[in-house]
């Protein structure tokens, strides 16, 4: 998979290059490109960013530099995806879905956003997809950007984090569910020492039956989804 990142502050997305993504990028198994809007940028002042139109607060990124910026990167198989307060929601089964394809390009606004026509040209020739990542208002796309490439770049073949989740499945209720792994909360897990500070580790974890322990981590799970997140909570599943 390859993924274009377009922002007026490309440090912001140098955490790329560590942890997950960072060695899912040293293997080879993405190639992640981060580009200074900016670059595009022609007046005298480079400035990507003007009043807007009938008046308010803040400011709008202007249309041009994003269209040279996108004209370049996008073919006509790109996803062109547009971090928003007003997006849809970026979720589990959003990120399973576009770990499939080859080639996403998002585009990282600042100040009240992008002008919309952008959006507005570009769905004449790409897929676009605006998405938020959660009800709170962020100053500007990076962080959603971050987001995003991390949930999606887990679930890439090969990268470490996807072996964790296919095992992940086995205990959650819905196994053929492709947002499976969103279906439950985790269940509590532990490591050494076996007590601390008083508190054991329970015993049907040290008791070596395979069975009798993925049948309590489904039980814990289910509990827990009821009781912090009822909302996903959807009842039992066949067997
Ligand atoms: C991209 C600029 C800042 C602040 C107007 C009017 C919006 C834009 N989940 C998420 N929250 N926020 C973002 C996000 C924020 C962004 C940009 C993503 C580009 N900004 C900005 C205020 C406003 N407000 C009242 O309703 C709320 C617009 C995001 C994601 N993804």
């Amino acid at each position: 998979m390859r993924i274009d990142i377009v922002s007026i502050f490309p440090d912001y997305l140098s955490p790329l290059q560590l942890s997950l993504v960072g060695k899912a990028r040293d293997d080879g198994l993405v190639t992640i490109d981060v580009h200074e809007l900016r670059d595009a940028a022609t007046g005298r002042h480079r400035s990507v960013d003007d009043e807007p139109y009938g008046g308010g607060p803040g400011m709008v990124m202007s249309p041009e530099p994003w269209g040279i910026m996108l004209d370049r990167l996008l073919t006509p198989q790109s996803l062109l995806v547009v971090p928003t307060p007003s997006g849809r929601r970026f979720d589990q089964a959003t990120a399973q879905s576009w770990s499939t394809r080859d080639h996403l390009v998002i585009a990282c606004g600042r100040y009240e956003g992008i002008d919309a026509r952008v959006m507005q040209h570009y769905a004449q020739q790409v897929e676009v997809a605006e998405v938020g990542i959660g009800d709170y208002v962020l100053a500007g796309g990076e962080a959603a950007a971050l987001v995003i490439v991390e949930a999606v770049t887990r679930l890439l073949p090969g990268v470490v984090g996807n072996a964790d989740s296919v095992v992940d499945d086995s205990f959650t209720l819905a196994t053929d569910d492709p947002a499976s792994e969103a279906a439950l909360v985790e269940g509590p897990v532990y490591t050494r020492p076996p007590v601390w500070r008083d508190l054991e580790v329970p015993d049907i974890l040290l008791s070596g039956n395979h069975a009798a322990i993925a049948a309590w981590r489904r039980e814990q799970a289910k509990h827990r989804t009821q009781r912090k997140r009822p909302d996903l909570y959807s009842g039992d599943a066949p067997d």
